[in-house]
């Protein structure tokens, strides 16, 4: 065991602040200070600053259980191993080999995720694979693909954030998610920019902005059309580069003058000034971005309301310019390298499409296999779920706690009970765990090594600093065992290092190529941006630099790696810190325009269900809660659920602070103590999703689809609010 610190990355959030774990004699480690990583110079929220309390074993879990007699209880490696490939073996006998599912986790690292994807793909033959991040930034990932050919979370890095002259946050409270990040927003304020925060709460974050703006709940789309609508109407926009680097423009500019800001700001209740405003703030610097996160973007037209913002972008030139651009900002600890090595749906390694014969050629002999022997796309992460018990009768699941996480939650729980065989890989007994047939207990970061790659697109090395207890194992040696026991010897490596080489060999050439990224070079440089090829294309040269200089320039992304040139070239690809600088990823190198136009949330409220719900998080819980709700600290920071509503509101349900407030909507009823405050709008309720119970929020949440990207409607639906009298 080693004693000094190692540098490695907090298990938590898509920010993966970096910070040192040194071994404590207890067995446990230490987290400290790791300043040399620019992302948080250091600084940490709590939720990181506490993680090594999950590794603790009396939290943790440390003996696989299987069921027996309704119970389930500690049983050997082998036993439980042999009653999962049994399982899944009986179903596939019976129903086939989609008869199995699989579903897994953005905060799984790159190598978990790929070859989760592969065992599927490979060992089960089963289409029916997705995961968690279908529920994050699934909208955002399939309007990047529409107009820039290319999803990358950020196409720059959050250190340009301080230097452009307006920032527009789109339903991010980034105060409370990404602690650490809120400085970049305050040193652009600091530099001259300004901060546009739209939000239906004055959160904390919103409490930082020049300008927040409160549309109602769902809104977006039809607010973006408002400000494009003022930005060709007031003469703003960027005739020479709409003419030079987009396409489509015509229908996207018919379709936002039909939006006439007096109607935007009856559908949003943002007023025609405060348009105005914002269109005057946006388009005066020489440079602005739009970031987006959860709030536009997991609504059921979430695709088109991202397509509607980057429109916003291109009309103005501010995309793939210097210190300008769209971006989302991604979620989970993995959740842009989760979505780009095969666990979704419809995905091959590299970001390649699984319906795509040469893509399955190409990742099909990385893998040994007969290209025609891969599944096709199966279906979405709620669509599989919806199906679990109906077509799906045995689900192997990693990393996600969908008990708590999936909208309709009761709905889903039922559906999960109905299946005739559930296995789960977790560190802790999670509510969907504790459904399982059989549970496995994993190696948790700071026991194991493995790449994450961050929300910058940044490739990262997290770092093993302790030994794990007895007991645990590796997801990887969790698909390694399976595989041997379902006939599959060969290509399951337990060596993160052995997967992470074939990962690159398997991205080659793909969208997301990350075959010049090695983990020495991710520890000498500090994190590699991706697209990184093995070889440089030719006449180039390999320093890399700021903005607008000849690294940035060479940003454009989806360009195939030659492999026969390793050899003869042997220039390291610098790596792709700032895409789209020179050409987007589309086959004419122009960013596409989509015509969208405003449609209605998919439940309005009515007279029975008058009021909004949304949805979202809390600083010191993360996600599910499965993990932090394990933390003393952060449990005292935030106890458990609550029902956030206005004083007018309150006022006319006779309820006063920290009453017991039920919330009713057409899927089910939740009840949380009121917690009354004039920083939300009257009609609109607020609830964090952290925890179980008769607290869920998601026991109300609307599964109404995106037609595109299939992510579920948190952030808005129709509830009534009843007063629970004691
Ligand atoms: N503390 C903490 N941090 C986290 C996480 C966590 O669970 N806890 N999870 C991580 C993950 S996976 C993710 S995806 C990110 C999410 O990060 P964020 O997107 O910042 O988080 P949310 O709270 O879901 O939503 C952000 C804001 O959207 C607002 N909102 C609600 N409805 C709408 C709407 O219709 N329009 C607009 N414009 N805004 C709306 C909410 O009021 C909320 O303040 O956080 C990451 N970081
Ligand atoms: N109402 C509402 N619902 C939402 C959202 C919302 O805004 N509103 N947001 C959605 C979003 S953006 C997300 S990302 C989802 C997230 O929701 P979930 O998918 O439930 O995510 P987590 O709670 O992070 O669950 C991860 C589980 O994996 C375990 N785990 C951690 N690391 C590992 C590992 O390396 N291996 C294995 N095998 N297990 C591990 C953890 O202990 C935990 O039980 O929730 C979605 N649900
Ligand atoms: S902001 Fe995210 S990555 Fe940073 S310490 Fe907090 S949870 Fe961890
Ligand atoms: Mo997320």
């Amino acid at each position: 065991m080693q004693t000094t610190a190692t540098p490695t990355h907090c298990p938590y959030c898509a920010l993966q602040c970096g910070m040192n774990l040194t071994p404590a004699p207890d067995g446990t480690v230490e987290v400290s200070e790791r300043t040399d990583f620019p992302v948080n110079r250091g600084a940490l929220c709590g939720k990181g600053r506490t993680a090594p309390a999950v590794l603790a074993s009396n939290v943790r879990l440390t003996s696989p259980l299987v069921r027996d007699g309704g119970e389930l209880v500690p049983a050997s490696w082998d036993e439980a191993l042999d009653r999962i490939a049994e399982g899944l073996r009986r179903t596939r006998a019976e129903y086939g080999p989609d008869g199995v599912g699989v579903f897994g986790g953005g905060g799984l690292t790159n190598e978990k995720a790929y070859t989760l994807g592969k065992f599927a793909r490979v060992v089960l033959g089963t289409s029916q694979i997705d995961y968690n991040g279908r529920f994050c930034m699934s909208s955002a990932a399939a309007a990047g693909i529409k107009a820039f050919g290319l999803d990358r979370g950020l196409p720059f890095p959050l250190e340009d954030i301080p230097k452009t002259g307006c920032v527009i946050l789109v339903g991010s409270n980034l105060a409370e998610t990404m602690p650490p990040s809120l400085r970049f927003l305050t040193e652009l304020k600091e530099n001259g920019g300004t901060l546009i925060v739209i939000d239906p709460r004055r959160t904390k974050t919103a409490e930082q902005a020049d300008l927040h703006l409160a549309p109602r709940p769902g809104t977006d789309l039809a607010l973006a059309l408002g400000l494009l609508h003022l930005v060709i109407a007031e003469g703003r926009v960027n005739e020479e580069y709409v003419r030079e680097r987009t396409a489509g423009w015509e229908d996207a500019r018919a379709a936002a003058m039909a939006h006439w800001p007096e109607y935007v700001e009856r559908i949003t209740g943002v007023s025609v000034p405060e348009l105005r405003e914002t269109v005057r703030l946006f388009c005066e610097p020489e440079s602005a971005m739009v970031l987006t996160a959860r709030g536009p973007e997991q609504q059921s037209k979430g695709t088109d309301t991202v397509g509607a913002w980057i429109n916003l972008c291109l009309a103005t030139g501010r995309a793939g310019r210097p210190l300008s651009g769209y971006g989302c900002l991604t979620g989970q600890g993995n959740g842009q390298g989760g979505r780009e090595h095969g666990q979704k749906a419809d995905q091959l390694p590299g970001y390649r499409k699984l319906d795509d014969p040469a893509a399955r050629r190409h990742v099909a002999d990385v893998w040994g296999v007969d290209p025609d022997s891969l599944p096709g796309p199966g279906r979405s992460a709620y669509e599989l779920l919806d199906a679990l018990g109906t077509d799906i009768k045995s689900l192997l699941l990693m990393a996600s706690n969908p008990v708590v996480s999936a909208p309709r939650a009761a709905h889903i729980e039922e559906r999960i009970k109905s299946l005739d065989f559930l296995a789960v890989c977790d560190v802790v007994l999670s509510e969907t765990a504790a459904l399982a047939d059989v549970v496995l207990p994993v190696t948790q970061w700071a026991e194991e090594t493995g790449t994450t790659t961050s929300l910058e697109g940044r490739v990262l090395l997290r770092r093993q600093a302790i030994t794990p207890p007895d007991g645990v194992r590796s997801d990887l040696e969790v698909m390694h065992e399976l595989a041997a026991r379902l006939g599959v010897e060969k290509g399951f490596p337990t060596d993160p290092e052995e997967i992470f080489e074939e990962l690159r060999r398997a991205s080659a050439g793909g969208p997301a190529d990350y075959s010049g990224i090695t983990y020495r070079r991710i520890v000498e440089e500090n994190g590699v941006f991706w697209p990184c090829p093995a070889v440089e294309p030719e006449g180039l040269t390999g320093d890399q630099d700021g903005a607008g200089g000849p690294a940035a320039q060479r940003g454009a992304a989806g360009r195939p790696a030659s492999t026969e040139r390793e050899e003869t070239v042997g220039v390291a690809h610098p790596g792709t810190p700032r895409l789209f600088l020179d050409r987007f990823a589309t086959p004419d190198g122009r960013a596409r325009f989509v015509p969208v136009s405003h449609r209605a949330i998919a439940e309005e409220p009515d007279d029975e269900y008058p009021v909004l719900l949304t949805t979202g998080r809390v600083v010191a819980q993360y996600q599910s809660g499965a993990q932090t709700r394990r933390v003393a600290e952060l449990n005292a920071a935030a106890p458990g659920p609550f029902v956030e509503l206005h004083p007018r509101l309150a006022a006319r349900l006779g309820a006063a602070e920290g009453d017991p407030v039920a919330v009713v909507s057409r899927r089910g009823r939740a009840v949380a103590p009121a917690r009354i405050t004039d920083t939300i709008r009257p009609d609109t309720v607020f609830m964090p999703f952290h925890w179980p119970g008769e607290g869920r929020a998601n026991s109300l949440t609307n599964p109404a689809l995106d037609p595109t990207s299939r992510m579920p409607e948190f952030k808005a639906c129709a509830v009534r609010l009843e007063a629970v009298r004691p």
